[in-house]
């Protein structure tokens, strides 16, 4: 029978488009984009165009497999979900009875959907304080420098008009992170054609049409958002009432930017001074402002601090909470988080956790790097055990080799895929998993956004292939206890929703459920921080360790040397989220290769050609990848692609990865000092040419 199915976007990136999809006697015969789609207004890319291929592909995991060989060498063989589900409680219940239920982690990567807050649920459920993730490069710095900065994560209001845009670190008509689809950044640029400036080394779409682009140099983010500050403040360009009223420390901030007089900052940062006072004075003076942040600002040593100067920015303008500004968005009105996750099961969690101690208070995700100590060297105590799901360690945390080792470590590790990953490879017990499109799931819940989509299930999975959320209800039931836990995810569903009097049918047909963003609240209510302000300097700072005021610290190791004259960084690929999707045929014809790009001048320094195979070297290791010439990149600078990995290969061997993972160059040995993160930009690099056939194209 055909019909077509109205459904929501939801793992190829962080997902929100809404999608039309036809399907015949339940194979998919067409994808295409929901001109009523909330979010996107009829926007699609090439990524969804590809979840026929995605869902249809042979290579997918089809049956439960339980390693016969040795740990990694692809022996594998196909079991039930019954023996299979056995399995994986008698792994987690040997340890938990040895070493107790903090030994056992629990790890997701970036969240898709619901499955994530299941996780927590677990991890609370059975005990363990330890839920593992790469958030300590990833929101988490922008998420809790807001917290305790002005009480809440702040994001764009694209809603309103806005008198001028500033994108730093963040390549959003590329990555429509956390579902901020593009067509609302540029609907906004059309319809007010605000002043737009953008803060990337790389000349990214919308650097292309900024009206200044500062091709900042990696990992000094931080001197050139302090010395923006600078000339907010000595021209007086900030909302003193907003700022007399409700702001605490502006004089402690004042005297931390002092000395970043805007030579000083644009030398640090390498860019025209000018530049900086223009748009320092552009976004000074906007009444309102918005800024769009992103990864680029997250992923090194200063990013709390980053983060801070940038809420500082949005506050010195009173742009927070302003409509066309940054503002807080609350949750639809369904099951609380807390509640879902069941944190009253573990009151203690944020004591108990292998992190406790070593990061901002809030951050409740371990970092990769302290839960890979926890299993080498039983720091802060040992961790014998991990369930993993949808998350590729192997290539998204820092020293990916070092990742591959500890792995193998652990006495027992069960992973859910839909394909084999070079971490699924390393795994006892591997779990066949449905993604979208093959099951009911909700988008956004739990995420800062104030939103939820419909995700509803379009096809059945391949082979016995479950649903997460079916798995962690059968691994939850066989783990804790029987009642907390649903027999039928629909019904899981209608709870959640039940406080909004909807079921999941109900939410299906209207698409999206949106809560309050919340404008001028603190004019009544005050922020939500221990001196009601906005903390330009933190009250508490004390306790925390850190300085009151953002400052400038910038790491020794991280200046280029002769023997690593050039900055790597990293940026995501267009074509591929992260490392998933390497197998499909799709985006591996639009982006068949790993790539460095690097500017042709540095190009001719370091005697390479466009298009050649070159090898990139840290101190950590080196990879071998082709290298795109193009001044669309700062010069001195290495940016590669995140994710790369060959699955043609076997995912069981180590080439499968040693030769392209941007991580292979990347180290976790220092971390900063407020959210335990490793630094993946500013890292000194050298390029050289590697001659011979190249065997890394295609799926090989
Ligand atoms: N197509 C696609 N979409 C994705 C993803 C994907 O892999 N592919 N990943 C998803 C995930 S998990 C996330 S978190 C989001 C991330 O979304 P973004 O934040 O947009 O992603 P990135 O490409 O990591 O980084 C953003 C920009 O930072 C720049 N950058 C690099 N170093 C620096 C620096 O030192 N300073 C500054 N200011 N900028 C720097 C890069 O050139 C890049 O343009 O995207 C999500 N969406
Ligand atoms: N050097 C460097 N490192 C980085 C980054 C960077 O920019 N530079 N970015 C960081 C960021 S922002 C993030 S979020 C992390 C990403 O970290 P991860 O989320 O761990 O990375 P992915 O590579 O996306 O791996 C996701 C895995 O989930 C699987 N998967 C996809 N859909 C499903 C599903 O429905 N069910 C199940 N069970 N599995 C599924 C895929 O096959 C894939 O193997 O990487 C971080 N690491
Ligand atoms: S932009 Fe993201 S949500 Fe939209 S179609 Fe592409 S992958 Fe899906
Ligand atoms: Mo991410």
């Amino acid at each position: 029978m055909k019909r077509t199915i109205g459904t929501h976007c939801g793992r190829m990136d962080h997902g929100g488009c809404g999608l039309l999809v036809d399907v015949d006697d339940g194979r998919i015969t067409g994808i295409r984009p929901d001109p009523a789609g909330p979010l996107s207004h009829g926007h699609i890319c090439p990524k969804a165009l590809a979840l026929k291929e995605l869902h249809e592909h042979p290579d997918r995991l089809k049956r439960p497999l339980v390693r016969v060989g040795d740990r990694g060498s692809g022996q594998w063989r196909e079991i039930g979900w019954d023996e299979a589900l056995d399995r994986a409680v008698d792994g987690f219940n040997r340890i938990r009875d040895r070493y107790g239920a903090r030994a056992v982690a629990f790890c997701q990567g970036a969240p898709k959907g619901l499955e994530h807050f299941l996780l927590i649920r677990l991890a609370n459920t059975f005990g363990s304080p330890n839920v593992v993730g790469p958030q300590n490069v990833c929101h988490m710095p922008r998420e809790m420098a807001g917290i305790h900065t002005c009480g809440f994560y702040p994001i764009a209001d694209y809603d309103h008009p806005t008198a001028a845009v500033l994108v730093w670190g963040s390549n959003l008509t590329a990555t429509n992170e956390e579902g901020v689809i593009n067509v609302r950044l540029l609907d906004r640029l059309k319809a007010d054609d605000p002043p737009l400036i953008v803060v990337d080394p790389r000349k990214t779409d919308l650097a292309r049409r900024a009206h200044i682009w500062l091709p900042v140099r990696p990992g000094t983010d931080l001197a050139l958002a302090l010395g923006m500050i600078h000339v907010v403040i000595r021209e007086e360009l900030f909302d003193r009432a907003f700022v007399d009223t409700y702001t605490h420390g502006f004089d402690e901030l004042s005297r931390a930017v002092a000395d970043f007089g805007p030579e000083r900052a644009a030398g640090l940062a390498d860019v025209p001074v000018d530049d900086l006072v223009r748009a320092a004075r552009l976004f000074g003076k906007a009444r309102p402002g918005m800024i769009q942040w992103g990864n680029g600002i997250e992923q090194d040593d200063n990013n709390f601090d980053t983060a801070r100067a940038l809420i500082a920015l949005m506050a010195l303008g009173g742009n927070l909470e302003a409509p066309g500004g940054n503002v807080a968005a609350s949750a639809p009105p369904v099951v609380r988080l807390g509640d879902f996750v069941r944190g009253d099961r573990l009151p203690d969690r944020a004591k108990a956790m292998i992190s406790a101690g070593r990061v901002v208070p809030g951050f409740v995700v371990v970092p990769p790097e302290l839960f890979k100590k926890a299993v080498k060297e039983s720091d802060p105590y040992p961790v014998r055990g991990a369930y993993v799901h949808v998350s590729n360690p192997v290539l998204a945390w820092s020293d990916s080799r070092d990742t591959w080792e500890t792995l193998q470590k652990l006495d027992f590790l069960a992973v859910a895929e839909t394909f084999l990953s070079p971490t699924a490879a390393l795994a006892d017990l591997v779990l066949p998993a449905a993604t979208q499109l093959e099951c009911d799931d909700l988008g956004h819940f739990g995420l800062a956004h104030g939103f939820l989509l419909a995700r509803p299930k379009v096809v059945d999975p391949p082979g016995d292939a479950r649903p997460l959320s079916w798995i962690l209800n059968q691994l939850g039931r066989r783990l804790t206890s029987h009642d907390l836990w649903w027999d039928n995810e629909g019904r899981m569903l209608d709870d959640l929703l039940a406080p909004a009097g909807l079921t999941y049918a109900n939410l299906a047909q209207k698409g999206i459920l949106r809560g309050r963003v919340r404008y001028h609240g603190y004019r009544d209510k005050g922020f939500k921080t221990p001196t009601g302000k906005v903390e330009l300097a933190l009250s508490k700072a004390d306790k925390m360790g850190l300085a009151p005021a953002p400052r400038w610290n910038p790491p020794a190791d991280a200046a280029p040397s002769d023997a690593f004259p050039w900055l790597l960084t990293g940026h995501k690929s267009r074509n591929y989220f992260c490392s998933d999707h390497r197998w499909l045929e799709a985006p591996r014809k639009r982006e068949p290769d790993p790539l460095v790009l690097v500017h042709p001048h540095t190009a001719l320094q370091a005697g390479v050609t466009d298009g050649e195979w070159v090898r990139v070297e840290t101190e950590s290791g080196g990879i071998r990848v082709k290298v795109r010439v193009t001044d669309d990149v700062r010069p001195g600078v290495l940016s590669v692609v995140h994710g790369w990995w060959r699955p043609g290969i076997g995912a069981h061997q180590l080439e499968s990865f040693m030769e392209t993972s941007l991580n292979v160059l990347t180290s976790g040995d220092r971390l900063g000092p407020a959210l335990a993160t490793p630094r993946l930009r500013a890292i000194p690099a050298r390029l050289s040419p590697s001659p011979g056939e190249s065997d890394q194209g295609g799926n090989r």
